[in-house]
């Protein structure tokens, strides 16, 4: 297949200042009609052919200045214009057909549950029409939609609406026109009979905005909360970036078939349902969590994305990178900046360390694709995220304040570059970022070995950072890592230093640049416990010569809330290695009877938020073991030695729990805040280890009997199916469970989730058998990320079987979702990305299975890539 590069990147030779959009809509004959203004580039010959991308289109007719043009090469996939007019602007018309109920791959126009709906980025508007379908061409959109009345009384589209009115035959129309100059991966339409929540938001500059969230009928009290999160995130980005909102409505429409979690197109934006309904019956606490940080990202792409946007597909991370560190910082905002910070870096290790350690991985921003739609990474978007924060963390919040707003001047409707971001930094600081510039574009995580030594009041640190090697990227350069540190007393205070040589040490933070370095603090007053990577200031491994009881030390002590985690996380972490070990050689694990303490020390520590204890105290899950374990995994024994913390630690503390597990009953109205939901989180992960004692299944059962939130109901539910698999308690609340909400699919994916990831063999048949239940559809990609992507991502010892059995049926499904929706295979098959980690067997087998994905005989460009590169 054809390979794009960053280096091939050329300006097309023509423009399409304006796009008049006319669409007769009709679920099996859709009419498209695209009046483009085009512009030749000045210096271009008049002679050079215009050649607009399409995709699987029905070319109908075409006119160039109001006349029938015949002097063009059609093909579904590409439309080729010759003998063009010499001036330099003229009207170009094409009129194509589409089936909108046909496409399951839901790009370009789809329906989804009756309604019309569009997905356009990366490159889904070319299965509308043909265009130049780049983000780097601009146009002023003006839409007119068509509808019967009856099937589609909403008619929305980007901008502002600017006429409707009344046709023949039941139908009626309405026009939007959007005066800012957007890319087509912009553009959205939806037409249908939906529910609206509305309200206004007052700008900052007096501009009053009409909201409105599109639901089913019936649910729009469910957009409530999205509705507040929208407010609040409209408010937050004038605050904090001096961001206005600049259109006089701003949509969302929640559909429930989507490839992803929301759309930013320009003024209307399009939601997968599952991030925009949530009530307390229906949602859990993460729910409303997600619902708000992805209604903030998506409102906060109108500035990072959509007025500023890439110039190609490369440039991916300058809008999502960023948005994604915008929408973390709201969040912290919002909620618990300390909490926030953990739940941050454990999905950045847990989605984006294993890509960056295995064949799958790729710069930030990536020089080469076959498949677009396969980096909308985590690399792109969570380190992408973690490089901005080392940006504002090196330049300090005033200057990346200052270099955001340059940004914002400099660049407002243009497509730009990474390139174009640093500099602004680089002229708002007088700083050269080109060393930091290779976050951007050298993969890998990097590693930093430091080795403490005290003296006669001098600390000695001696760093070396080495970075290993990556697929096509055999030989590193040295990056710079502002490394955000403290030195901690024996009190548990700061301790000072008079002076520091060997390197940079500013503002609590080392900028390691060499690949080693010595560097010397004078003036320590006493031996210090360091804290290294406060708040997880780069995304780096960290191998530091430090004392088991320095790690108790700091957990108890540490004043970054972060180091604090870490410091316990790192201790769960060896003795569950050490676990793992003893499982492997045949031997009884043991464990230390100082972690089982601390464990219970923190959950019932009052000074500390109940989220954080809950966070602290959750044990890495197998995967996070399996990872830091490295090689010749073998999953069976990872689980065994997990199962065995659990359960020392629940023994050593059960009356506390117990106690504890009590006290945060609530009894009162249900809030989703952060507050709240924390306590039910910590209550929540007491409950998994009360699970383990002798009445365990009595308080699981209570605790599912007497919820009064969705939150409470799958804790009980699956604390029960977790850890008393197949007894008659588990049924029963799974069964109750299903009768409750089998009309709810949102509901019933929880229900798909819990019974997927129960650990253990019989999970592949349980799978098998989900995939016959009357609420399973292969075609919702909510429904297969569910029960699969739960399967294949979240169940280490079912998915990883060594028969290698559940490898061969994921595959074979694997194939068939890839006829309907390539985008969702691929993404599903990236489960495979770590099968070189596994002991040799498990290895084999994986091998064969993509083996045999690569030989399906019509296997989509996306999943071939994937199951390639795996290989490779
Ligand atoms: N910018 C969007 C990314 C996206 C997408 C969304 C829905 C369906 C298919 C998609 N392909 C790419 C979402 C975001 O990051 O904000
Ligand atoms: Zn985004």
């Amino acid at each position: 297949g054809q390979v794009f590069r960053l280096e091939d990147y050329r300006p097309s030779d023509y423009l399409i200042p304006r796009t008049h959009l006319t669409f007769r809509l009709d679920p099996i004959r859709t009419i498209v009609i695209a009046d483009l203004t085009i512009e030749r580039r000045a210096g271009v010959d008049p002679s050079a052919p215009l050649i607009l991308d399409g995709d699987d289109l029905n070319l109908k007719r075409i006119e160039l200045d109001g006349i029938e043009h015949t002097a063009h090469e059609a093909t579904p996939e590409r439309l080729v214009l010759k003998d063009l007019p010499e001036t330099a602007q003229f009207q170009l018309t094409i009129e194509t057909e589409l089936e909108p109920d046909r496409n399951k791959a839901l790009m370009g126009l789809y329906r989804s549950n009756g309604v019309y709906c569009t997905q356009c980025e990366p490159e889904g508007f070319r299965r509308i029409s043909y265009f130049l379908d780049r983000p780097d061409i601009l146009s002023v959109y003006h839409v007119r939609i068509e509808a019967p009345r009856a099937e589609a009384p909403l008619l929305l589209s980007n901008g502002n609406p600017v006429d409707s009115g009344e046709l023949d035959n039941s139908r009626h129309f309405a026009e939007w026109h959007d005066p800012h100059p957007k890319p087509s991966y912009l553009f959205a339409l939806v037409a249908g009979d939906l529910g609206c929540l509305r309200d206004s938001f007052t700008t900052m500059g007096g501009r009053k905005v009409d909201l409105g969230i599109y639901v089913e009928h019936g649910k729009e009290r469910l957009a409530a909360y999205a509705m507040d999160a929208l407010k609040r995130s409209m408010r937050w980005d004038e605050e904090v970036f001096g961001r206005e909102y600049d259109l006089d409505v701003f949509n969302i429409v929640a559909v429930s078939d989507f490839n992803m979690g929301a759309m930013e197109n320009k003024g209307l934006n399009i939601f997968n349902d599952k991030y925009v309904l949530a009530d307390e019956a229906t949602a859990t606490d993460t729910d409303f969590a997600n619902i708000e940080a992805i209604i903030a990202h998506e409102y906060f792409h109108n500035w990072t994305g959509n007025r500023i946007t890439c110039r190609d597909w490369f440039q991916l991370c300058l809008k999502e990178g960023l948005t994604v560190f915008r929408d973390h910082e709201f969040s912290a905002d919002q909620r618990s900046r300390g909490v926030k910070r953990i739940a941050e870096v454990r999905a950045l290790k847990a989605l984006q360390f294993p890509e960056d350690q295995g064949p799958l991985a790729h710069p930030v921003r990536p020089r080469r694709y076959r498949e677009i739609n396969n980096f909308y990474t985590a690399t792109v978007y969570e380190k992408g995220s973690e490089v901005v924060r080392m940006l504002a963390t090196i330049l300090g919040r005033e200057t990346f304040r200052a270099g955001m707003d340059l940004y914002f001047e400099r660049h407002d409707g243009e497509a730009c570059t990474i390139e174009d971001f640093l500099k602004v930094f680089e002229d708002v600081s007088g700083r050269d970022l080109s060393q930091f510039g290779l976050w951007y574009n050298q993969s890998g995580t990097p590693n930093l070995t430091i080795k403490p030594s005290y003296e006669a009041g001098t600390l000695t640190l001696e760093i070396e950072q080495s970075v290993p090697p990556t697929p096509s990227e055999s030989r590193k350069r040295l990056m710079h890592i502002p490394l955000a540190f403290g030195l901690i007393g024996s009190d548990g205070r700061e301790l000072q230093w008079s002076s520091a040589e060997g390197g940079t040490v500013d503002g609590g933070v080392i900028h390691v640049r060499k690949r080693s370095q010595k560097l010397r603090f004078h003036g320590v007053a006493e031996r210090p416990v360091l804290s290294l990577n406060r708040g997880f200031s780069a995304p780096v491994t960290l191998a530091v010569e430090q004392r088991p009881e320095d790690l108790i030390f700091l957990a108890r002590h540490d004043s970054d809330p972060f180091g604090r985690w870490q410091a316990f996380n790192t201790l769960l972490t060896e003795a569950l290695i050490a676990a793992y070990r003893c499982v492997l050689g045949g031997k009884a694990t043991v464990f230390e009877d100082s972690i089982a303490r601390l464990a219970g020390s923190i959950a019932a520590d009052d000074d500390l938020e109940p989220a954080y204890r809950a966070l602290a105290i959750t044990l890495p899950s197998e995967a996070d073991i399996a990872r830091d374990i490295g090689k010749d995994i073998d999953p069976d024994a990872v689980l065994v030695a997990r199962k065995a913390l659990v359960g020392f630690i629940a023994g050593a503390n059960r009356d506390s729990f117990h106690a504890l597990y009590q006290h945060l009953h609530d009894t009162g109205p249900f809030s989703p805040d952060a507050a709240a939901a924390g306590r039910r989180a910590l209550r929540n992960v007491l409950l998994g280890y009360l699970a383990r004692s002798n009445d365990g299944t009595d308080i699981a059962t209570s605790h599912f009997t007497h919820a009064t939130n969705m939150t409470d109901l799958i804790a009980g539910m699956g604390t029960l199916a977790h850890e008393h698999p197949g007894s008659p308690q588990a049924r029963a609340a799974l069964a109750d469970f299903e009768r409750r909400h089998a009309d709810m699919p949102l509901a019933m994916d929880k229900w798909f989730q819990i019974q997927a990831t129960v650990p253990g063999e019989h999970a592949l048949e349980t799978v098998r058998t989900l995939m016959r239940h009357p609420s399973f559809s292969i075609d919702n990609p909510n429904r297969v990320r569910s029960l699969m992507g739960s399967f294949s991502a979240g169940n280490q010892s079912g998915f990883h079987r060594a028969d290698g059995a559940a490898y061969l049926f994921f595959a074979e499904a694997l194939m068939d979702i890839d006829k309907r929706n390539p985008q969702l295979s691929a993404r599903l098959a990236t489960a495979f990305r770590s099968w070189r980690s596994l002991e040799p067997i498990r290895q084999e087998k994986a091998r064969q299975a993509l083996v045999s994905m690569v030989k399906m005989p019509g296997i989509s460009v996306d999943l071939g890539d994937i199951a390639e590169r795996s290989l490779a």
